[in-house]
């Protein structure tokens, strides 16, 4: 008698997604794993892959069968106890996910944040006229895409001034940690203790100013919608996950646009509208989060591979993105396309929370530069930050022509 192994054909990569190489330019991987099929085996970390739009849609959208709660990263918390306790969102499901979620869903959902747009856009117009009264020439990153999030965001949470140079390197060793510990986790990890110290002591009631989003999330246990144990958690994930994020989603779309000059000028043309949908096509472009991973709650077979129960599989949402079986000319970034069902925010219940945050941030910075300025160009070396899931910058040097 002869046992059918299912996935005993399963491509297999050697490749290390994470190495330097890859990070520096993803691409040519992505499109390797899309091509050698819908599940990939990628043997360096025994984890299964997935780089397809469709197979990463239907992963993120069954958390039954795909959990979270054993860790979004390589690391697999049914054997390895987690660098941090876990986020009560990232990494929980139902049912323990939903109550943390419906709260923070209400404190940064759209009702809510029309009560800080008017501000936001002057903060943005203040930012970008103090950006143009110090030259023409500047690095995006560090003068708007940084600048922008750390100047409103922190505010909007009701974090004290001390000490928010904190909440960069944080993300970035978070986002490093979801991967595996090559030396990008080695190199955050002298100031790991020091950093989480920070960010756990400015999710307190008493550091939180009385009436910012983490002020709300306190009150939420007050009238009995979270714990107590819970609030310090919920605080938490906004400041990990509302920084780095935004920054590198804002990089992009300023990236985009001053590498593309017939797509700035039908923003130009049509501030009211684009300003806000251009976010969403740099976010599907760029991916700024590249990949999260997932845990088979059972046995399963996806497009003819078994995958058995325990399996990490790691879904590159920014392969998905760009999937030509799911989008036309996916490597364009065309303000004139419907970037609609983009992974870049993953999809399903754990769809980012802080979507309208950071959309409202850019509408806020892409109003205010258009508003000022005629032109946008790249104007040096693009140089990138490597982060294990973050496609992150170091350097846009841009040059504008005011108006
Ligand atoms: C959290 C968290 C951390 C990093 C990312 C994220 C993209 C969430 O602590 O909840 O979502």
């Amino acid at each position: 008698m002869t046992t059918v192994v299912p996935n005993a054909d399963v491509p297999t990569s050697h490749v290390d997604p994470f190495g330097p190489d890859t990070l520096g330019n993803p691409l040519p991987f992505q499109r390797e794993l899309r091509d050698a099929g819908p599940v990939v085996y990628l043997d360096r970390y025994d984890v299964f892959a997935f780089g397809r739009y469709q197979e990463v849609h239907a992963a993120l959208t069954d958390w039954q069968t795909f959990q979270s709660a054993a860790g979004v990263g390589l690391s697999n918390f049914r054997y390895e106890k987690p660098w941090r306790p876990p986020s009560l969102l990232l990494e929980a499901d139902p049912p323990h996910h939903d109550a943390p979620r419906a709260v923070l869903s209400k404190v940064l959902g759209p009702r809510a944040l029309t009560k800080l747009r008017a501000a936001w856009m002057d903060d943005a117009r203040a930012l970008v006229d103090d950006v143009l009264a110090s030259g023409h020439e500047f690095d995006a990153v560090t003068a708007l895409a940084e600048a922008f999030p750390l100047r409103v965001f922190p505010d909007a949470v009701g974090i004290p001034d001390n000490g928010r140079e904190n909440l960069l390197p944080y993300g970035d060793h978070l986002f490093n940690a979801f991967g595996p510990s090559n030396s990008l986790v080695a190199k955050g990890a002298p100031r790991v203790a020091e950093l989480s110290g920070w960010v756990n002591a400015h999710c307190a009631r008493d550091v939180l100013s009385d009436s910012g989003f983490g002020a709300q999330i306190w009150a939420a246990a007050d009238r009995g919608d979270i714990t107590y144990e819970q609030a310090p958690l919920v605080v938490r994930s906004m400041l990990s996950a509302g920084v780095d994020t935004t920054v590198n989603g804002l990089a992009s779309v300023l990236y985009a646009l001053a590498s593309h000059r017939a797509q700035w000028n039908r923003l130009r043309a049509d501030p009211v509208a684009l300003c806000r949908s251009a976010f969403d096509e740099a976010v599907r472009w760029e991916s700024p989060v590249q990949t999260f991973f997932r845990t088979a709650t059972r046995d399963i077979e996806v497009g003819g591979t078994l995958i058995p129960d325990g399996s990490k599989i790691v879904l590159f949402l920014g392969s998905a993105n760009r999937d030509p079986r799911r989008w036309e000319n996916p490597d364009e970034f065309d303000l004139r396309r419907d970037p609609s069902g983009h992974v870049g925010y993953g999809m399903g219940i754990h769809q980012c929370v802080g979507q309208h945050v950071a959309r409202l941030e850019s509408e806020a910075l892409l109003s205010a530069l258009v508003a000022r300025v005629e032109s946008i160009d790249v104007a040096g070396p693009v140089t990138r930050h490597p982060n294990n899931t973050l496609r992150s910058w170091e350097s846009i040097p841009v040059r504008v022509t005011p108006k």
